[in-house]
């Protein structure tokens, strides 16, 4: 059933709803409306698209009706979601999709990988068209309100770089004075570029692309000075895609934040409790020293409590959720914790290295840390 979405913001009063219908995934109703959202009398109208939302626990049944999670990725980018020659999506990202449905069904197998555009990304989610969205995309205020989508938690923290010709000898944006630049339309990343050279005072041609071949294809082809985007994914594509990447650097500089995570949509808060909490589960597991390898050893043995409860042989943590109690064992044996996932697609030896950096647990000075479970 259709449900009527409720928007609290002190003294924010709904003025005018105009349905901008397409057909949903599942029962042919309408499923996004754009409204328009009237502030208090002198401050700007703003215009609201809403995704249709799932009451509580309807993407749980639905999920569990259909068998399967259909899980948005990216699709082109080694090292978070790729696929391989086999026809196996394999990356990061992948691998949260994979983290979701062990946690779901006790199967990491039981995922159906979405690949999208990003400009395809949100509307996919909004119309139901997939479950979750766990695609290089960053959480910014405006995507976490207008959208009518939820963040959920932050599994990669990025920033923004600029990658150049390493015999072009550029180290500083001064450099890229009078330059083009490579951008992907649709992206944080156009607008940070926006910001940071205006803020610098530094004049250059955006050349704006629609999708990740063309924008690195025409940097590739020496169309533009530099290119621009999430530093992992320069390192991916460069690593991954350019023909000789050791003719490239990635410049000593950070752009914006760009925190990445998994996305779902407003309504569902149980969804958003069974994302989050399988995501804290591959952390907590880092954090305890619990691992694929040592999973088992520790549901034999463990008397720590918090492990106990963490992987269900004491509480009732997991149905909670609306899961099972062995939701974070399944994750942790069938997909690993967190430092397994990173070091199978992005660690040293893999083609993808990423230092970890803010990537690593806080008692390693990084930016990880999860919740208690208990
Ligand atoms: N994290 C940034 C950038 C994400 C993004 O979509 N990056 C592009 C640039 S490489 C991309 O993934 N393109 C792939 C495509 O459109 O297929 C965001 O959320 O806006």
């Amino acid at each position: 059933m259709r449900k009527l979405f409720t928007l609290t913001t002190l003294l924010v009063v709904l003025s005018l709803t105009i349905a901008a219908c397409a057909p949903a995934a599942t029962g042919g109703e309408p499923v996004i409306q754009t409204v328009v959202v009237t502030a208090p009398p002198g401050t700007p109208q703003v215009q609201v698209q809403v995704a249709q939302a799932p009451g509580f626990g309807e993407t749980l049944q639905a999920v569990q009706a259909r068998g399967n999670i259909v899980c948005g990725v990216n699709g082109q980018l080694p090292g978070f979601s790729f696929l391989d020659p086999a026809g196996e999506m394999l990356g990061f990202d992948a691998d949260f999709c994979r983290a979701l449905a062990a946690a779901v069904f006790g199967d990491a197998t039981k995922v159906e990988f979405r690949p999208l555009t990003t400009q395809e990304r949100f509307t996919a989610l909004q119309t139901g068209e997939i479950d979750v969205l766990i695609r290089n995309t960053t959480w910014s205020l405006v995507r976490d309100t207008e959208l009518g989508l939820n963040f959920t938690v932050t599994t990669f923290y990025d920033g923004q770089g600029i990658m150049v010709p390493a015999d072009s000898g550029f180290d500083s944006l001064d450099d890229l004075a009078g330059g083009t630049i490579c951008v992907q339309k649709g992206t944080t990343t156009e607008l940070n570029l926006a910001d940071v050279m205006a803020t610098n005072n530094v004049e250059y041609t955006p050349a704006v692309f629609d999708d990740i071949n063309a924008t690195y294809g025409a940097y590739a082809e020496g169309r533009c000075d530099a290119v621009t985007s999430d530093k992992s994914q320069l390192s991916s594509v460069a690593k991954g895609a350019l023909p000789n990447p050791d003719d490239h650097v990635i410049m000593d500089l950070t752009l914006s934040k760009e925190p990445l995570g998994p996305v779902v949509r407003h309504g569902d808060d149980q969804w958003l409790d069974i994302v989050k909490w399988t995501i804290y589960a591959t952390i907590a597991g880092e954090d305890y020293g619990v691992s694929s390898e040592n999973v088992d050893d520790q549901l034999a043995n463990a008397t720590n409590p918090e492990i106990r409860r963490f992987l269900g042989l004491e509480g009732d943590l997991g149905l909670k959720l609306g899961l099972t109690n062995e939701f974070a064992y399944n994750v942790i044996k069938l997909v690993g914790n967190y430092e397994e996932i990173y070091n199978r697609n992005l660690g040293e030896g893999t083609p993808t290295f990423i230092p970890r950096g803010l990537n690593s647990l806080y008692s390693d000075g990084g930016l990880l840390y999860s919740p208690p479970f208990r």
